[in-house]
C-alpha cells in the first residue's frame, strides 16, 4: 500500500515515528522548518526537505508545501503525529485526494469527532455514556435556552462545538448568568473556530480525567488497550499520565472499554484513537475523542507491550489486526513525566542550547526524546523536550524508579520541569493517588515558593 512515509511533524514524536517506520522496512522522509534542520530525525531519515520558515503556519501547517514535498520525494503516505495537522479533517482529505495514505482515520471520522456536538451524538447513539446536557446544539430562542438550562441543572458548562481540549468553555453557576454566557461563548467560538454552535453540559466539580486507548483496522476489528489517568494537568496541559488508573474497579473499566470498541465499530473507525472521559462518583462520562496518536501513548505501550505506532502503521498499510482483545492484559504500572523546556516555577518557556544531556536508563525506564548534546531548543514550538517513563510491578515501584530517573538525569544549558516532577513524586496527594483534575493547580497555588511569579 505504501513504502515511503513522510513524517509531517518534529521533535520526539517525529523520531518515534521514524523508528517505527524503520522497523517495518519503510523508507522515511523528514520535512522540517528552517529552524529545525538540526533535529535528530532529520539526520536519520532516508530523505529530508526544508518546507519553510520557522513559523509553523508556513511550514508544519503548510498543506500545499507538505503535499509538494511528498510528490518530490515519492512519499506515498503521510504520518501527522500529534498537534499541527493531526486532527485537521481538511488535511486528511487533501492527502486522500492526492492519492496518498493518511496515517490516521478517514477524514470523515476526524470531521465527526472534531465537531463536539456530532461526536457526542454519535457516541451516545453507540451506547457510550455521556455527560447529561442539551440534546445537540442550543437553539436561538432565549426561553428555550433557559428551559434547557433548567433541565440540565446548575452548575452547568457552556461548550463550543468547535472547541475541545479546554478551548471555548464557560462555567455557569446560576440561571441569571446563562444567556450572557451563551452569547459570549457563541461570539468567541464564531471568531476562534468559525462555528458559533454551543451546547450545555452538567458541570462536574471534581472529576478525574480517564481515557481509553483504542486501535481499529479497516475490516471492522477493534480492541481497547487499557486506560490512562491524565488528571495531573495544568491549564489543560497534561503533566503526568499513568496506567492503570488507580482505585477504579477493573470491571468498570472493562465495561467502558467494551463500549468504546462498540463505538469504533459503529462509526467504522480506523487507526488509533482515544476516548476521553470524566470520571466522578463511580461513573464515566464521555467528553471528546482524539483521532490521533497521543503524547502519552508510551504509558500504554509499557503496560500492554503493544507498539502502538507500529500497529498504527500496519493498519494504515491495510493489514488486519492480529491482536485479539483476550491477548491484551495490563502488566504492572507505568508513569510518564513530561519534561518541558520551561522554568519549573513560572512555566515560562526556556529555549536555548543544551550544553549537556545524559539520559537516565535502567530497569523499567524508557526515555522518549530528541535531545542530544549541543542541540538548541527553538523558541517557536511546543516546549516538550523529553518524556520520562517508569514501569514497575506496582505503582510504588514505578514511582521509585521515576525518582531515580529524575535524579540521574543531566540536562544543562536550559531549565526544565525536571525539578517540578521531583517535587511531585514526593507530594502526598500524588503518592496517595486518585486525585482530581484540579489537584495540580491547587498544589501549585499553595506550595511554598518565594520566587513564584504568579
Ligand atoms: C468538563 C468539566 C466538567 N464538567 N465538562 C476541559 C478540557 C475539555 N477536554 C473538557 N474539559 C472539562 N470539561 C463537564 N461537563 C471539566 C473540564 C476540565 C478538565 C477536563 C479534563 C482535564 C482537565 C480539566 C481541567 C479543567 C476543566
Amino acid at each position: 500500500m505504501f513504502d515511503t512515509l513522510l513524517i509531517a511533524n518534529r521533535g520526539e514524536i517525529a523520531l518515534r515515528i521514524l523508528r517505527a517506520a524503520r522497523d517495518l522496512g519503510l523508507r522515511t522522509v523528514a520535512v522540517h522548518s528552517q529552524a529545525d534542520a538540526n533535529l535528530r530525525h532529520v539526520a536519520l531519515a532516508d530523505q529530508r526537505l526544508c518546507i519553510g520558515p520557522a513559523a509553523a503556519a508556513q511550514s508544519y501547517l503548510n498543506v500545499p508545501r507538505i503535499l509538494q514535498a511528498a510528490e518530490l520525494t515519492g512519499a506515498d503516505a503521510i504520518h501527522p503525529g500529534y498537534g499541527f495537522l493531526a486532527e485537521s479533517a481538511d488535511f486528511a482529505s487533501a492527502v486522500e485526494d492526492a492519492g496518498l495514505v493518511f496515517v490516521g482515520p478517514e477524514s470523515a471520522s476526524i470531521r465527526l469527532m472534531g465537531d463536539k456536538v456530532s461526536a457526542k451524538q454519535a457516541m451516545f447513539e453507540a451506547g457510550v455514556p455521556c455527560v447529561p446536557g442539551s440534546p445537540g446544539a442550543l437553539p436561538q430562542d432565549p426561553d428555550q435556552i433557559l428551559g434547557l438550562g433548567e433541565a440540565c441543572g446548575y452548575p452547568l458548562i457552556v461548550k463550543a462545538s468547535g472547541g475541545g481540549g479546554g478551548r471555548g468553555m464557560r462555567i455557569v453557576r446560576e440561571p441569571q448568568l446563562l444567556l450572557e454566557a451563551v452569547a459570549m461563548t457563541r461570539e468567541e467560538a464564531g471568531r476562534a473556530f468559525g462555528n458559533p454552535e454551543v451546547y450545555l453540559e452538567k458541570f462536574l466539580e471534581h472529576p478525574r480525567h480517564i481515557e481509553i486507548q483504542v486501535l481499529a483496522d479497516r475490516f471492522g476489528n477493534a480492541v481497547w488497550l487499557g486506560e490512562r489517568d491524565c488528571s495531573m494537568q495544568r491549564r489543560h496541559q497534561k503533566i503526568i499520565e499513568e496506567s492503570p488508573a488507580p482505585g477504579i474497579a477493573r470491571e468498570a473499566i472493562a465495561a467502558i472499554g467494551a463500549r468504546c470498541v462498540d463505538a469504533c465499530k459503529a462509526i467504522a473507525y480506523r487507526g488509533v484513537g482515544t476516548f476521553e472521559f470524566l470520571y466522578e462518583d463511580g461513573q464515566f462520562y464521555f467528553i471528546e475523542m482524539n483521532t490521533r496518536v497521543q503524547v502519552e501513548h508510551p504509558v500504554t505501550e509499557l503496560v500492554t507491550g503493544v507498539d502502538i505506532v507500529r500497529e498504527q502503521l500496519l493498519v494504515a498499510l491495510g493489514h488486519p489486526l492480529t491482536l485479539r482483545q483476550d491477548d491484551i492484559r495490563l502488566r504492572g504500572h507505568a508513569i510518564e513525566c513530561r519534561i518541558n523546556a520551561e522554568d519549573p516555577v513560572s512555566f515560562s518557556p526556556t529555549p536555548g542550547k543544551v550544553s549537556r544531556w545524559i539520559a537516565p536508563a535502567g530497569p523499567g525506564i524508557r526515555i522518549d526524546t530528541h535531545l542530544y548534546d549541543g542541540y538548541s531548543v527553538p523558541p517557536y514550538y511546543d516546549s516538550l523536550v523529553a518524556k520520562f517513563l517508569a514501569h514497575g510491578d506496582t505503582r510504588e515501584q514505578a514511582i521509585v524508579r521515576m525518582r531515580g530517573a529524575l535524579s540521574e538525569a543531566t540536562l544543562a544549558g536550559i531549565s526544565s520541569t525536571i525539578a517540578l516532577h521531583q517535587r511531585l513524586m514526593d507530594e502526598p496527594g500524588f503518592v496517595a493517588s486518585g486525585f482530581d483534575i484540579h489537584h495540580l493547580e491547587r498544589f501549585l497555588a499553595q506550595a511554598p515558593h518565594p520566587d513564584r511569579e504568579e
